[in-house]
């Protein structure tokens, strides 16, 4: 059952699609307080939710906010990253969801102050609150699933291995790639195209030296069944003759400053103006302009720097070269040396430039810093929306920035992780809450993006990332190289890569089930079992669809870990490429997993396809071979 507490919204969100009447009274089991919502927790009880954020499956013992953030150090201490997903989920002595449906900043202090305590204080209260109850924590997803809409569905291929790297600069970078993926027969489906595509970095711009011909490009690519998947950036760049500001700058599309001018910001193409996606008009005239692209045969694209990520704004620059200059080097102390550091780095991202633009939206003027959260949320529906229209087949998109709503039309991906062997823990631990919020079609950077990735960690990593829907490799600049052939034997990646293509018919369907259905993909052991209590404490194994259990290693040079097994199931090997089972009990396993073995569990039989070279040779439906 659902309950809609009303606080007077100042703005719609769209994240919801049922139109529910108000109910009167508090929205209980919450206290209402002054500054928000609070809620007390005995000894057992779990919070699950809040999406994207770091740290456990299990909330509990750490604060959280709602504010997209382009956060490239993903520590255990950040409160926030790329997206705000406001839901939660409280297993306790009373049992509930809560979706805090706000545009603007919310803090989540769950048992951080006082470990007993929740306390959920938005900025302000122009929202709208729902208290989600059912007769089962699966239950309860669900409810609050149907309340925000069908999740995204991408086309079967964008279920391939994607190759990725900010560093590819032309043609031949990624001709080269796709032939040492062809050399070493690795399965492949995407290759991703990041900013250096483009024309000094504008937007559906193709840089005519490094990509002379796209178009013959990308057809050449998918004759040999590989995408090029381009990345577009929400700032565009300010400079006259680019027809895409020109056209953006004399029709209003850009966020205002106070004055009515557009707003400046530093990015990637130098000053650059911000799309005004909450003006409905701005927005499906930017989406429009992925037919520069489209037309040139791209099937696919990632949305990226849509928090928005601002490393300055022309106004924020100007006061801060001010303030650097007023140092007297004569009288310097350390702390005025600090000081007088931070005044450049807090530039970036700083709420003092999200209150200085704003939208023009059907409601009403905002204050960009008052709606932040629903800035990449747009960006992906204008892609969306004007994809469905470009394009006869479904699009494969997926964004950064993102808030609940979002899900209905696009993925995410994590953002910009490290090469580190934490990460791969929190990117498993990040995937119940997402798709608690309805984004399923998700998956890390896998070997890290940031800081140089190992063999050792890049197997183990995508020993996980198999099971991920998006399946993606992707680095930073400058790092070192980590294709699945970059570390000389490529035999190991082939065996595992080829393990996702033959669980491709068992992955997909489950993953459609989901969608339909409006339930998770990947779940915490705590929603299957829930009279297990060991179960419940479970933190680094995941359910996958209806029949699967993982358990990956993701810790430098273990070869063996402690499995816990809710119930009797089938662990299946996969080693140097072929399949042996074995049935074992319920209860605690120390199972020896040598790098480049897969192992999963299963409850009920999970056919595997034949091995293939991409999923244009996959057969989706399941078939018989047993295992
Ligand atoms: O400020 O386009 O998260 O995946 O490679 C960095 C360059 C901008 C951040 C994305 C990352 C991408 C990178 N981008």
């Amino acid at each position: 059952m659902i309950k809609r507490f009303c606080y007077d919204p100042i703005i719609t969100t769209g994240a919801v699609v049922k139109d529910l009447p108000y109910s009167n009274g508090s929205p209980e089991p919450f206290t209402v307080t002054e500054n928000g919502f609070t809620l007390d927790m005995d000894a057992k009880t779990r919070v699950y939710g809040l999406g994207e954020t770091m740290r456990g499956i299990n909330k509990r013992g750490w604060i959280y906010e709602s504010r997209c953030t382009d956060e490239p150090f993903h520590t255990e201490d950040k409160r926030s990253v790329y997206g705000a997903h406001n839901f939660i989920l409280i297993d306790g002595k009373d049992r509930f969801g809560a979706f805090f449906d706000l545009p603007g900043r919310i803090t989540y202090d769950i048992g951080y102050t006082d470990s007993d305590f929740i306390t959920i204080t938005p900025e302000n209260f122009a929202l709208d609150l729902y208290i989600i109850t059912g007769d089962s924590l699966k239950a309860i997803v669900s409810e609050f699933r149907s309340l925000i809409g069908k999740s995204y569905l991408p086309p079967k291929w964008a279920f391939g291995y994607g190759q990725s790297r900010w560093g590819y600069v032309t043609e031949d970078d990624i001709r080269r790639c796709a032939d040492q993926y062809k050399d070493a027969r690795i399965p492949l489906d995407m290759l991703y195209l990041d900013i250096d595509y483009m024309d000094s970095f504008k937007d559906f711009t193709v840089h005519p030296e490094r990509f002379p011909d796209l178009k013959a490009f990308a057809a050449e690519m998918k004759e040999r069944g590989i995408r090029l998947i381009p990345i577009i950036d929400a700032a565009v760049k300010k400079e006259e003759g680019y027809s895409v500001y020109d056209e953006g700058h004399e029709k209003g599309y850009f966020c205002k400053d106070e004055n009515g001018e557009d707003f400046v910001v530093g990015v990637w193409p130098g000053k650059s103006v911000l799309p005004d996606f909450l003006d409905p008009e701005a927005s499906r005239w930017f989406g429009q302009q992925y037919k520069a692209l489209t037309d040139l045969g791209i099937e696919g694209f990632w949305n990226d720097m849509n928090e928005p990520a601002l490393f300055y704004s022309e106004k924020g620059l100007e006061r801060a070269i001010e303030e650097v200059q007023k140092i007297d080097i004569e009288k310097i102390g350390a702390l005025d040396f600090f000081g007088t550091r931070d005044v450049l780095v807090k530039l970036q991202n700083s709420d003092s430039d999200y209150k200085s633009f704003y939208h023009n939206t059907p409601e009403g003027r905002f204050a960009h810093y008052d709606v932040h959260n629903l800035y990449g949320y747009r960006m992906t529906k204008s892609a969306y929306d004007a994809l469905c229209e470009l394009r006869d087949e479904p699009s494969l998109l997926f964004s950064r920035a993102s808030s609940i709503g979002a899900h209905r039309y696009g993925g995410i991906w994590t953002g910009d992780n490290h090469s580190w062997w934490s990460h791969i823990l929190q990117s498993l631990q990040q995937m119940p809450g997402l798709n608690m919020c309805g984004f399923l079609f998700s998956g890390s950077d896998i070997g890290g993006f940031n800081g140089n990735c190992t063999r050792d960690l890049l197997i183990r990593w995508m020993s996980f990332a198999l099971f991920t829907p998006l399946m993606r490799n992707h680095a930073a600049f400058g790092t070192r190289s980590q294709e699945a052939f970059a570390f000389g034997d490529t035999e190991v990646f082939r065996h595992i890569i080829t393990l996702r293509y033959r669980l491709l018919p068992y992955l997909y369907d489950e993953f459609v089930k989901a969608v339909e259905n409006d339930t998770m993909y990947f779940r915490p052991l705590a929603f299957d079992y829930e009279d297990d209590e060991i179960a419940a404490t479970i933190e680094d194994q995941l359910m996958v669809g209806d029949s699967m259990m993982i358990a990956p290693i993701y810790r430098q040079n273990a070869d063996a870990r402690h499995i816990y097994l809710p119930e009797k199931m089938t662990q299946v090997r996969m080693h140097e490429g072929e399949i042996s089972t074995e049935e074992l009990n319920k209860g605690w396993h120390y199972v020896s997993i040598p790098l480049g073995d897969v192992v999963y569990f299963t409850t009920s039989p999970i056919p595997l396809g034949e091995p293939v070279r991409n999923t244009s040779e996959v057969i989706w439906e399941k078939q018989d071979t047993e295992n």
